[in-house]
């Protein structure tokens, strides 16, 4: 019998690390007595992930599908509860916690544990799930928390940021041995920005969430994709055509109403969105104003797809 600990689809360092924490949590002390929890991930993990688990010499989590959880094993679900985000053909009557800070949307069958909390990421409610249980990380897992709150916070400049993600941070770099923080929050950037990996296809691709707009009897399928990089300018000249192209195969493919690419210069604090047709155009303009050129939006500030990007998105559907 094995506790699996994973992620969303489309793992990011916040949702991989999280898990990791969490299986050290509950190896090292039996909080709900779960059997051999094991964190694993949905898929193979960005750029930036691989990058900082080679850092710190951390084996990947395992790949899993639906197929090798058997019907005694648990589940736990770390950075996302929404369906949609889920493990394809996960059983969900098999989740006995969740550990999140998204917006909530379940309807499930059996009570849970739960944790939410409206933090900057999941690897912020891990470290205060440690605390609680007198449980201090390793030097190697201190650093991935915290770049995993770095990545998720955007380096503290994104609107999720709170409080208690500093608060955490500065203990994490503490026990990371980490002084310069700027410039771990630098490497991960560029860590972040390295798409040379990556083809247009794999790009509109790369880190994206499905939601579900509209009202229950009109739903919008809406696929909000995220770049999070330090050459927002390259990407908008350089890449543009062939972003446009990949994006009109993906919404096919999808099966999504709407498409909207978000390129965020993750220094500036700006977001343009990369505008497809008239149907994403007059969407956009509804739920941010200002007026598409060329098929870009300049949205200004708005930085997080949570908390700013996706509800206005919502907002305008409505
Ligand atoms: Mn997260």
């Amino acid at each position: 019998m094995t506790t699996y600990i994973i992620g969303h689809k489309k793992p990011d360092t916040d949702s991989v690390v999280a898990a990791i924490a969490l299986q050290f949590l509950y190896e090292s002390r039996d909080c709900f007595g779960y059997k051999n929890p094991q964190a694993v991930i949905t898929e193979a993990v960005n750029p930036e992930a691989t990058f900082l688990l080679n850092k710190f010499a951390v084996e990947m989590p395992k790949v899993i599908t639906a197929e090798v959880i058997t019907a005694e094993d648990q589940v736990i679900l770390v950075d996302h509860n929404e369906e949609s985000q889920r493990l394809d053909g996960l059983n969900q009557d098999q989740i006995v916690e969740i550990v999140d800070h998204h917006k909530v949307n379940l309807n499930l069958n059996q009570p849970i544990f739960m944790t939410f909390k409206a933090w900057g990421s999941s690897s912020t409610i891990a470290y205060f799930l440690m605390k609680q249980n007198d449980l201090r990380p390793s030097k190697t897992l201190a650093s991935l928390m915290l770049a995993a709150i770095l990545s998720d916070t955007v380096g503290y400049k994104s609107a999720t940021t709170t409080a208690k993600d500093k608060e955490v941070g500065a203990e994490l770099a503490e026990i990371a041995e980490i002084g310069d923080v700027e410039a771990f929050t630098l490497e991960i950037f560029k860590a972040k920005s390295d798409i040379s990996s990556l083809n247009d296809e794999q790009i509109v691709k790369n880190d994206y969430k499905i939601f579900e707009f509209g009202s229950e009897n009109a739903i919008v399928k809406t696929m909000i994709d995220q770049l999070e990089t330090v050459e927002q300018e390259m990407v908008l000249t350089k890449k543009k055509a062939g972003l446009l192209k990949a994006m009109t195969a993906v919404k096919a493919e999808q099966k999504v109403k709407l498409l909207f690419v978000a390129i965020t210069d993750i220094l500036k604090v700006n977001t343009k969105l990369l505008i497809l047709s008239d149907a994403e155009k007059e969407v956009a303009q509804k739920a941010f104003g200002g007026i598409v050129e060329n098929n870009i939006l300049d949205i200004g500030s708005k930085m997080s797809r949570k908390k700013e990007i996706a509800p206005a998105i919502e907002k305008a559907l409505k």
